[in-house]
């Protein structure tokens, strides 16, 4: 286990009570870039329990409120293959989780929704996070952020986790979750 630590403590909280915010998607599409670049303060990696698979945990500091950030190991389905989708499963329902945050590939959308559809139908809070748009817009794709956030009726965000863009919006998207209802009620 590793054990990383700066010097941004903030006040002491019941680890129970502190809202747990899950990265969840395919491989490489960037959510350990993210999960780098939200969690400043404190993280450990380690195996779930009964398995090799690592999981890295962390957190970060939201408007002053503490909240946790578990990055998973990459999924396709919620139905699993492999043991990475399991323990990623696993994860979402046998923790209390109250946000999910679904990063995509921009570049590859299409390919990426229908674990969206998933996730939704699980009935947990889902914000869908668009990643890497620099490389989406090079390629000239656009992508119809109001119309998705219409037709998935979760939170859409776009962003470049590698160029620390977007990232300001997706916290205050963030923030809405953890100054909600949404996430105290689980508690
Ligand atoms: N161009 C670009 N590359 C990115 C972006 N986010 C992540 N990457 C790269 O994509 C690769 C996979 O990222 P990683 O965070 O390991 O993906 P994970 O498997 O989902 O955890 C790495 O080489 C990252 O540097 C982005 O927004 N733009
Ligand atoms: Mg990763």
């Amino acid at each position: 286990m590793k054990w990383f630590r700066n010097d941004q403590s903030l006040p002491p909280q019941d680890s129970k009570k502190i809202p747990a915010i899950a990265l969840v998607g395919m491989p490489n599409v960037g959510k350990s870039v993210l999960f780098n670049a939200l969690t400043s303060t404190y993280v450990t990696v380690s195996n779930y329990p009964g398995t090799t698979v690592e999981v890295s945990r962390g957190e970060m500091g939201l408007n002053g409120s503490l909240v946790r950030v578990i990055d998973t190991p990459g999924m396709y389905s919620l139905l699993p293959i492999t043991e990475e989708e399991k323990v990623s499963r696993d994860l979402l329902f046998s923790e209390a989780i109250n946000l999910v945050i679904h990063v995509v590939d921009a570049k590859n959308l299409g390919r990426m929704l229908p674990l969206t559809f998933q996730l939704i139908e699980t009935g947990l809070p889902v914000l869908l996070a668009i990643n890497m748009m620099d490389e989406a817009k090079q390629l000239g794709l656009q992508i119809k952020r109001e119309h998705l956030q219409m037709e998935l009726g979760v939170p859409v965000v776009t962003m470049a986790a590698a160029l620390n863009l977007g990232l300001t919006e997706l916290r205050e998207r963030m923030w809405d979750y953890v100054n909600s209802n949404c996430l105290s009620r689980t508690y």
